[in-house]
C-alpha cells in the first residue's frame, strides 16, 4: 500500500463536503497508496494517512501552520489569530498556557463540575418524556466549562451563549444559510468573551488566577504587550468551544454502549476498561475529518517531491481506520486499548505528536475525563431508547446519529 505511484483527480473540495470522513479513504484505496495527489479548494494538495505520515506533517522542520487555514475554518470554528496558525517560538509561547490549564487537578476538577451540572439536569430529565441527549449535553457542558474557565454566565444569556458556542462546531461545515449562521455565531462569542477579558484588565472582573478567563486576560505577547483583546477572545474560545463540543463524542459513547452492552459494562465496572472503551469510541467514530498545512521547505517522501507551499492534508480518520496499522479497522474492539492507547503517532483522532510543542490538541485529558464520567452517568441513568434512526450519518459535519439519541427519560433519576 506504500510505494505504490499516486493517482491525481479533479477538484475533492465538494466531494468531501459531501463524504467528508471517509472520501479520502476512498481516494487513498484508488490509488493503492497512503499518498495521493489532487486539488483541493483549488489548489494542489497532498493527502496523506497512516502513522509514519503523521509522523512526517508533524515534522515541524517540513510542515508549517502560517496561512494554512481556509477561510471558511478560520470565520468560524477556529476564529482569527489563534494558536492553530502560529509556528515556531510564537506558536511555542501560546501553546504554554493552554498547557498550564490542563494540569490532572484542573482537569479532575472540570470532570466534577460536569458532574454536577449532569446530575442537575438529570432530575429535569426524569419530568420530561424524552430528551435528545446531544441537545441536552450542551448547557449542562457549557455551564461547567464558563464555571472551571471563570466566565461569568448569567441564566438569562445561557440559552443564548450555548446556541453561539454550539453553531462554531455544529454549523460551520454546513453549506449556505448554517454555514453563514456560524459566521454569525463567531462575531457574537468573540464579542462576548472580548468583554469578559477588559471587564478582568480594567478590575471589573477578577477569576481564580487558575482559570482560562485570567490566563488569557494576562498573557503577553512576545514584546511584552497584553494580546490584543480579540486574540485573547479568540484563545478563551479556544477552550469553551471544543469542551461544548464533547457533547459529540458523548453522543457516540451512548450509542457504543448502546451497540456493546458487554463491553459497556465492563466499562462502568473497571477504570482500565472504561479508558479502553473510550479511546476506542476516539479511534471508531468520526469526528474531527482531517487536519491541514503546508510544505515548508521541500522534501520528498515515498518517492514524491512535496515543494514549498504545497498544501497538506493528513486525514485523521482514515489513519484511525488505516488497514495497514488497526486489524479490522471496522470493528468496535476496547480490548486494542489494553496495553494503553500506543504510541503518539497511532490513535491520533485529536492529532498526532506531543501536545506541548507541536499542534496536537491540548484538550485530550479533558476530553477523555469528561467521556470517562459520562459512561459511568449513562449507566447511572435509567433511561430507555425509543425507535430512532441511530446510524451515523456520515455526510453531517461533525457526524452524529441522525436522531441525535434520543431518549426516554421519564423517572429516570439518577
Ligand atoms: C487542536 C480535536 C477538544 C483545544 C485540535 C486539533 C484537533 C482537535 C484535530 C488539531 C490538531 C492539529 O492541528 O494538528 C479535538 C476534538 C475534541 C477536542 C475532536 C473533542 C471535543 C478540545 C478541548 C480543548 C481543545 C476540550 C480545550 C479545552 C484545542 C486547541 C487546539 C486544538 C487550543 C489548537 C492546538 C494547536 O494548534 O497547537 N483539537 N479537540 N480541544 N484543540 Fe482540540
Ligand atoms: C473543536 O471545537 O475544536 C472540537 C472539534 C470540532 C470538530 C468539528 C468538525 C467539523 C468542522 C469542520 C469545519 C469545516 C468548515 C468548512
Amino acid at each position: 500500500m506504500t510505494h505504490r505511484p499516486t493517482s491525481r483527480h479533479g477538484d475533492q473540495t465538494l466531494a468531501l463536503l459531501t463524504d467528508p470522513y471517509r472520501r479520502l479513504s476512498h481516494l487513498f484505496e484508488q490509488a493503492g497508496a497512503d499518498v495521493v495527489e489532487t486539488r483541493l479548494a483549488l489548489k494542489e494538495t497532498t493527502c496523506l494517512r497512516g502513522r509514519e505520515a503523521a509522523r512526517i506533517f508533524y515534522d515541524e522542520t517540513r510542515i508549517v501552520r502560517a496561512g494554512a487555514m481556509p477561510a471558511p475554518v478560520r470565520r468560524t470554528l477556529l476564529g482569527e489569530g489563534g494558536v492553530q496558525g502560529l509556528d515556531g517560538e510564537a506558536h511555542r509561547a501560546r501553546k504554554g498556557v493552554f498547557m498550564s490549564l490542563m494540569s490532572p487537578a484542573r482537569v479532575a476538577r472540570l470532570g466534577e463540575l460536569f458532574e454536577a451540572e449532569w446530575r442537575r439536569a438529570a432530575v429535569e430529565w426524569a419530568g420530561e418524556d424524552d430528551i435528545v441527549l446531544y441537545d441536552a449535553l450542551q448547557p449542562v457542558l457549557t455551564r461547567a466549562v464558563c464555571a472551571w474557565a471563570g466566565v461569568p454566565l448569567e441564566p438569562h444569556e445561557e440559552a443564548k451563549r450555548v446556541r453561539h458556542l454550539r453553531a462554531l462546531f455544529d454549523a460551520a461545515g454546513s453549506r449556505g444559510p448554517r454555514h453563514l449562521w456560524s459566521r454569525h455565531a463567531r462575531r457574537r462569542v468573540d464579542a462576548w468573551l472580548g468583554s469578559i477579558i477588559e471587564d478582568i484588565r480594567a478590575g471589573r472582573l477578577s477569576p481564580d488566577p487558575d482559570t482560562a478567563a485570567h490566563a488569557w486576560a494576562w498573557t503577553r505577547a512576545a514584546d511584552g504587550e497584553p494580546l490584543p483583546i480579540h486574540t485573547a477572545a479568540v484563545e478563551l474560545a479556544n477552550v469553551l468551544r471544543p469542551t461544548v463540543a464533547t457533547s459529540v463524542y458523548i453522543v457516540f459513547v451512548a450509542h457504543a454502549m448502546q451497540a456493546h452492552p458487554d463491553a459497556a459494562r465492563l466499562a462502568d465496572a473497571d477504570a482500565g476498561r472504561r479508558r479502553a472503551f473510550v479511546q476506542e469510541v476516539r479511534r471508531f467514530y468520526p469526528f474531527f475529518p482531517a487536519v491541514i498545512g503546508r510544505v515548508r521547505a521541500p522534501f520528498r517522501w515515498r518517492d514524491l517531491v512535496f515543494p514549498e507551499g504545497r498544501q497538506v492534508v493528513l486525514d485523521l480518520y482514515g489513519s484511525n481506520h488505516d488497514p495497514a496499522h488497526w486489524t479490522d479497522p471496522e470493528a468496535f474492539r476496547p480490548e486494542r486499548f489494553s496495553d494503553g492507547s500506543g504510541d503518539p503517532f497511532g490513535l491520533i483522532p485529536q492529532g498526532g505528536g506531543d501536545a506541548a510543542t507541536g499542534h496536537r490538541c491540548p484538550g485530550e485529558g479533558i476530553v477523555v475525563e469528561l467521556m470517562e464520567r459520562a459512561v459511568g452517568l449513562l449507566a447511572d441513568l435509567n433511561y430507555r431508547l425509543p425507535d430512532q434512526d441511530l446510524e451515523i450519518d456520515f455526510r453531517r459535519l461533525p457526524a452524529l446519529p441522525g436522531s441525535g439519541f434520543r431518549m426516554e427519560t421519564r423517572d429516570a433519576a439518577l
